[in-house]
């Protein structure tokens, strides 16, 4: 007798998994999933996705601003789409889910629709974009910003660690930076932009749910903090007579976490600190720091960046150095979209899931469409709350949870009118 071997349904949390750990694998670093954008593992990410993409029925294409964007035509071709997206860039010695599995379940529930036969009267457009992290340029979001259509040109011209531009970096993945206007068409006839993402954060294992519905994505202020002072001999110049840029941002630094502690709704990060050219036996000249600023409030983020630099200011004269924050991103919080945050609460409760609502205080991609198309986000459970970090984890049965909802979310006719 022949086994009815059971397919596995494409949003089987199951199938999600093996791809999750099928990307995790591409990295520029053996020891750890690193895969920074317009890297040689990002351009092997990139064909796998489209692979997948071309599987589930789509046609797809690469953008002039490196995304892989696949398309499953409405029941007419040509109707509006709605856009299924996250990234597929991650941090250094990042965790596998951030990103990766907003792509894998977009590109999941399209399977499914083919493998069922179904077309909807809409299109759906599933892109996997190039560059939300901004870890190996200054500028984040380059990716969604360029289809969103507020794409910086200046940020061609930003260069990694290697002296390596965006615009260099484009061409040699394949993609063509003088094309970036044309990528913005994509926006034109979009109804919705949708992205599953895992949480990041410990509040929905904290109430024991698998998914969550994003009220809102929080603003930030990101750019970087130089102090100059003046090298030295660290033996032979007395401790009275320095002008120690080191010793100055480290108190910089501690006034930024207090400021930042005297505010719920604000959380300030300096992830990165670097002295160039510094050594043993040099008291530093110059320093320069990373500062991250997000807040659900635009209002109360800007007050703490003002107050920020204030503190900056009194603790350079006091210290007899300079001190200067250039911001080279600054994103207003971004407001989901109430229809399409009613239309998940139905989809929720059809999946018998508590449609518990939460910020966010991570940044995604969704906050390039701010104004211009309506984003909603499903949050997935993120165990331990842990991520930027290889410890990251969702379980496959809430990654197929996910997957459910987004599908009985596309099939519900009236989200998307
Ligand atoms: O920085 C962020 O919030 C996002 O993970 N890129
Ligand atoms: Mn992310
Ligand atoms: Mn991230």
């Amino acid at each position: 007798m022949s086994t009815t071997i059971e397919r596995i349904s494409a949003i089987d949390g199951n199938a999600l998994a093996v791809r999750i750990d099928e990307l995790a694998r591409l990295s520029d670093d053996p020891a750890c999933l690193t895969r920074l954008t317009l890297s040689p593992s990002h351009k092997k990410a990139a064909s796998l996705v489209v692979e997948w993409m071309q599987e589930a029925g789509m046609q797809v294409r690469l953008d002039a601003a490196g995304n892989v964007i696949g398309r499953y035509e409405a029941q007419k071709p040509g109707a509006a789409k709605v856009i299924i997206a996250s990234h597929i860039d991650t941090v250094r010695n990042a965790g596998r889910f951030d990103g990766n599995l907003g792509v894998i379940t977009g590109i999941a529930v399209v399977d499914e629709l083919n493998q069922q036969g179904k077309r909807l009267p809409f299109a759906i457009e599933v892109i996997a974009f190039s560059d939300e992290e901004g870890v190996r340029f200054a500028s984040t979001l380059s990716g969604s910003r360029a289809i969103a259509g507020v794409f910086e040109a200046s940020c061609l011209d930003d260069t990694d660690a290697d002296g390596v531009s965006r615009r260099q970096a484009l061409r040699d993945f394949g993609a063509d930076p003088s094309k970036i206007e044309d990528a913005a068409c994509n926006l034109v006839n979009t109804l919705a932009y949708l992205e599953v993402h895992i949480e990041q954060g410990p509040m929905l294992e904290a109430r024991n749910l698998p998914l969550g519905i994003v009220t809102a994505i929080n603003g930030a202020t990101r750019g970087e903090v130089v102090v100059k002072g003046e090298a030295g001999h660290s033996g032979t110049l007395p401790m009275s007579m320095r002008r120690d840029a080191m010793t100055a941002a480290a108190e910089m630094i501690l006034a930024i976490e207090a400021r930042a502690r005297r505010d719920a709704d604000v959380v300030a990060t300096v992830g990165r600190v670097e002295i160039p050219n510094g050594a043993v036996n040099i008291v530093p000249g110059l320093v320069k720091f990373s500062l991250d600023v997000r807040s659900s409030s635009d209002v109360a983020r800007n007050r703490a960046v003002t107050d920020i630099e204030a503190d900056l200011a009194k603790i350079a004269m006091a210290r007899r150095v300079s001190a200067q924050f250039t911001a080279s991103y600054d994103m207003p919080a971004t407001i989901c979209d109430a229809a399409i945050v009613g239309a998940m609460s139905r989809a929720f409760a059809q999946n018998g899931r508590e449609p518990f609502m939460l910020g966010s205080g991570a940044g995604h991609d969704g906050m390039s469409f701010r104004g211009r198309i309506p984003v909603g986000m499903i949050f997935v459970r993120c165990r331990g709350g842990v991520s930027h970090n290889p410890a990251e984890y969702a379980s496959p049965a809430d990654m197929g949870a996910a997957a459910r909802v987004l599908f009985d979310l596309l099939l519900d006719s009236g989200a998307f009118a």
